[in-house]
């Protein structure tokens, strides 16, 4: 069978390596698989419609990852996939059917399967079971439609990562995502570089986040040979220098992390990594594992910080302190060369105006490079979600949860008063001549306009344009 996998973030998001793990295991069970980066080939001067890229490789399974505020982009390209091949199959996974579950049926409706969780074995198995007619009921996760309703496979959570061989990242255009972030480099992320995975799940239960939804609570580990293999396998055939570790929470499994430090100074991996894509807990980091993350050639690590009111902290569940975020900024000034980025959540749903005011005061002394402030949405399947259920999904503004913006007021605060203590967090952070400096000095004079552009942005005190507009997606059907 021939499978169109397709993208549904933009560019600057980076090779996606969930499709190419997909791509890799349809490969191996005999398919022909092609994965389309829309926005990329956009940006590279190369355009092409979804119904080209249908006409051209003749799908007949068209595959798309879908995350709640990609559910818009999703549902179009697979109306026009459709209108270029009548009797395309059309299947949905990632984030947002990993935590909706049966209801991915309702908010994707021109899906005709959806695959909750890591589908590696699930859609292999769904694309043999229906061209030979077989029994579906032990795909994975699988998500369909049948005379008595939506039925929902169990999800699977494959525990041996390293048999599921590489992303194919021939498919991924890595040097392609490189040259772009050389172009157009990120305000804070001045490497160019591709995600890599060291370990999938995580055991915390942050009532924000849909990461244990969707790759479970237990932590499971590629083999660090492995991925020290991916990295070289990368830099020799692809030419890439950079890397993102993307893990839920790299540093949660200690022994893990400083074998996987030690290999890469042993071999000498010479390229140049981060740990920022998505935030370590704070409270992981010692002066050993600062040491030994600085020895490995880590130059950034994120740190997911969310409020700067410890009552905050505690309602999301995430069981830190602030102190223990003071001390590991101090630990990692002090005695590394590692620059720090933290991560901000602003509109959960307790927070009051005196939550937001500790937050602002926090963003005003803290000692990190960057900092990246979040409107806070309740992602599907999160403990803060419920506010979903009552609501059909097609009444859902799902663009809204790109986390780019203020969804809602809070229980205590309207949504211009969260607005404007979103306004005053990102104004109060990076207003400062010592931060500005910084910023000049790590990334260069692009630093000031990249700045500029992006706190006008989210102050939305003039309708700046991102440095290239996305393509409107196709209208949907009434
Ligand atoms: C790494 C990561 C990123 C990287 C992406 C790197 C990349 N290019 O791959 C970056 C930093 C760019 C990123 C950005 C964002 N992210 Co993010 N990210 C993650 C993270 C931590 C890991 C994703 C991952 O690689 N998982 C491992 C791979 C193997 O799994 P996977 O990609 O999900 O793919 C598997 C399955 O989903 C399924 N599948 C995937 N696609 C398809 C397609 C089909 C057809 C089928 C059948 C199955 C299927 O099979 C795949 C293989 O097993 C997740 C947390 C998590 N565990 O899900 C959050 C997460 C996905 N991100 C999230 C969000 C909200 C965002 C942002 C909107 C904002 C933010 N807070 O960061 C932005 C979006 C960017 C944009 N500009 O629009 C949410 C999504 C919630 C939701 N329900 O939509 C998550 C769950 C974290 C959270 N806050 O709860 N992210
Ligand atoms: S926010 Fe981080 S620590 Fe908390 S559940 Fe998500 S990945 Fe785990």
């Amino acid at each position: 069978m021939r499978v169109l996998l397709i993208k549904t973030l933009p560019a600057t998001a980076g090779p996606d390596i969930g499709l190419g793990y997909l791509a890799t295991a349809l490969r191996r069970s005999g398919h022909q698989v092609a994965v389309a980066d829309p926005e990329l080939d956009e940006m590279r001067g190369k355009p092409r419609s979804v119904r080209e890229r249908v006409v051209e490789f003749q799908p007949d399974w068209f595959g798309v990852k879908v995350f709640d505020h990609t559910v818009g982009r999703a549902r179009s390209y697979m109306v026009e996939a459709r209108s270029a091949r009548r009797d395309v199959r059309t299947v949905a996974g990632g984030p947002h059917v990993s935590g909706f579950r049966a209801r991915a049926l309702e908010s994707l409706p021109e899906a005709d399967f959806a695959i909750v969780g890591e589908a590696e074995r699930a859609l292999p198995m769904l694309i043999d079971g229906i061209s030979e007619g077989s029994d579906l009921s032990r795909v994975p996760g699988l998500v369909r439609r049948t005379e008595t309703g939506v039925l929902v496979g169990a999800q699977d959570f494959p525990d041996d990562l390293d048999a599921l061989g590489l992303p194919a990242w021939d498919l991924l255009q890595p040097r392609e995502h490189v040259e772009l972030q050389k172009r157009e480099p990120w305000l804070d992320r001045p490497i160019p570089y591709v995600p890599i995975l060291t370990t999938r799940g995580c055991p915390f239960p942050c009532t924000f986040c849909a990461a244990p939804v969707n790759s479970g609570k237990k932590l499971r580990h590629h083999s660090v040979e492995f991925v020290i293999d991916e990295i070289e396998h990368l830099r020799d055939v692809f030419g890439v220098q950079g890397f993102s570790i993307s893990d839920d929470a790299f540093t949660n499994d200690r022994r893990y992390v400083d074998a996987f430090c030690e290999e890469m100074v042993r071999r000498r991996v010479n390229v140049r990594w981060d740990a920022a894509s998505n935030g370590i807990r704070a409270d992981t980091i010692d002066v050993a594992l600062a040491r030994l993350l600085d020895a490995a050639g880590c130059e950034k690590v994120g740190f997911g910080i969310e409020s700067g009111s410890e009552r905050i902290v505690h309602a999301m569940g995430k069981r830190f302190a602030l102190d223990d975020v003071e001390s590991a900024l101090r630990i990692l000034r002090r005695e590394t060369r590692i620059r720090t980025e933290g991560f901000f959540i602003v509109g959960y749903p307790e927070e009051r105006l005196s939550d937001a005011w500790k937050t602002i005061r926090l963003l005003a002394r803290i000692d990190l490079d960057s900092a990246w402030i979040f409107g806070f949405s309740p992602h599907v399947g999160t403990r803060v979600s419920d506010v979903l259920h009552a609501r059909p999904a097609a009444d859902i503004s799902w663009g809204d949860f790109a986390n780019d913006r203020v969804m809602s007021g809070t229980q205590h605060m309207p949504k211009w008063a969260v607005r404007l203590y979103w306004m005053a967090a990102w104004l109060t952070f990076y207003v400062r001549p010592s931060r500005a400096l910084r910023l000049l000095r790590h990334v260069g004079p692009i630093a000031i306009p990249q700045l500029v552009r992006r706190l006008l942005r989210r102050a939305r005190l003039v309708v700046v344009p991102a440095a290239r507009p996305l393509p409107p997606p196709q209208a949907l059907p009434a």
